[in-house]
């Protein structure tokens, strides 16, 4: 078991509860990619999203975790389905639209129009905020 925590705080799971990508973390980290976890896989989703957890580790879970028809690439619905998540629906489909053709035009380093791994890694480095979704304070 390492020197991950077995015990999670109330406000640890409150976090998790209300997050909005919750229903896709539960996949990404369940062994059998259909959301149900083990112990174990909530441990492992836990030191992912500690605030000790390298931003590489994060920036590879965020990234599978928005690729949400696991293609191995964020593209434009992709990018759409986070945007909307990410603002909780509180943009309008226009408004959400913007920001994907911004990012996707700042972000896709080799400009075939999706965002690798790389092209997201470089995102992160200018725009935080993508990340901010799996850090949970403990
Ligand atoms: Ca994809
Ligand atoms: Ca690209």
């Amino acid at each position: 078991m390492g020197n991950k925590q077995t015990v999670f705080t109330h406000e640890q799971l409150e976090a998790y509860q209300d997050n909005p990508f919750r229903q896709r973390i539960a996949q990404v980290f369940s062994d059998d990619g259909d959301g149900h976890m083990t112990l174990d896989n909530f441990l492992d989703m836990f030191s992912v999203m500690s605030e000790m957890a390298p931003r590489d580790l994060k920036a590879y879970y965020a990234f599978k975790i928005y690729d949400f028809n696991d293609d191995g690439y964020i593209c434009a619905w992709d990018l759409e389905q986070t945007v909307t998540k990410l603002t909780r629906g509180e943009l309008s489909t226009e408004e959400v639209s913007l920001v994907c053709e911004k990012v996707l035009g700042e972000a896709d380093g080799d400009h075939d129009g999706r965002l690798s791994l790389e092209d997201f890694q470089n995102m992160i480095l200018r725009a935080p905020d993508f990340l901010s979704t799996f850090h949970i304070r403990i």
